[in-house]
C-alpha cells in the first residue's frame, strides 16, 4: 500500500433494470466488478432490498464496500460517475428519480471534505438504513466525524428511532 492510499466506503444502489445485467442485485454486482478495475476491493456487504425514499416506486437493491485507492476525492466521483454513465444512467430527469446504478461517497479516511461538488460524508447518510445497514456491514467501527459515532452506534441509533 503506497502512503499516498485512502480508504472510502461507497454506497451502491439500483431500482432499474439492466439490458444485459439484468435485475438490479445483478447491477450491484456487476458494478462491484467494474469498481474493482480501477481500486481495490477491501470489503463488500450483502445485498438488501429496500423500499424506495423519494419518488421512485420501484423497489431498491442496495450494498456498501469499502475501497482502496490513491484517488483524492474528485478524481474518485468523477470515475464512479463514469461507471454510473457505463451502465446507463443519465442525468437528466428529476432528482431522486429511478437509476440503474448510483455510486455514492459516504466516508473516506481523510475525515470531512467540502468542495461545490462533493460533500463527504453524505449529508443524508444518517438517517438512511439502506446506507448504514450495508455499512455497518462492512465497516462497524468506522468513525463518522460529525457525530464521532461509529457506524454500528448510527445504524443502531435508526433502527432505535425507527422501531
Ligand atoms: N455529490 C455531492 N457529494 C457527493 C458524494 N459524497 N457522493 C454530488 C456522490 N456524489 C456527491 O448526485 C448529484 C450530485 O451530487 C453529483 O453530481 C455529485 O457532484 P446524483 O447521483 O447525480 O443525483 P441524485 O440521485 O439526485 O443525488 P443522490 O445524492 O445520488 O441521491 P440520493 O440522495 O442518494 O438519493 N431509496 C432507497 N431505498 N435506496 C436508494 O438507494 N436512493 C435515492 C437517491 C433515493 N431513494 C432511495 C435510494
Ligand atoms: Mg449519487
Amino acid at each position: 500500500m503506497s502512503d499516498a492510499a485512502h480508504d472510502y466506503l461507497i454506497a451502491l444502489g439500483s431500482n432499474v433494470r439492466h439490458v444485459r445485467h439484468g435485475a438490479p442485485e445483478r447491477v450491484l454486482s456487476a458494478a462491484v466488478d467494474a469498481v474493482a478495475e480501477l481500486a481495490e476491493v477491501m470489503t463488500l456487504s450483502r445485498v438488501v432490498r429496500s423500499r424506495p425514499l423519494g419518488p421512485s416506486l420501484r423497489e431498491y437493491a442496495n450494498a456498501a464496500l469499502v475501497l482502496r485507492t490513491d484517488c483524492e476525492p474528485e478524481d474518485l466521483l468523477e470515475a464512479l460517475q463514469s461507471i454510473e454513465r457505463s451502465f446507463g444512467r443519465k442525468r437528466r430527469g428529476s432528482a431522486w428519480s429511478a437509476r440503474t446504478l448510483d455510486l455514492d461517497i459516504v466516508l473516506w479516511s481523510g475525515g470531512s471534505w467540502c468542495t461545490p461538488h462533493i460533500t463527504i460524508p453524505h449529508p443524508e447518510f444518517r438517517r438512511r438504513t439502506f446506507v448504514l445497514g450495508p455499512a455497518a456491514q462492512v465497516a462497524p467501527n468506522w468513525r463518522d466525524p460529525i457525530s464521532n459515532l461509529t457506524l454500528l452506534q448510527l445504524d443502531h441509533r435508526l433502527r432505535d428511532q425507527a422501531a
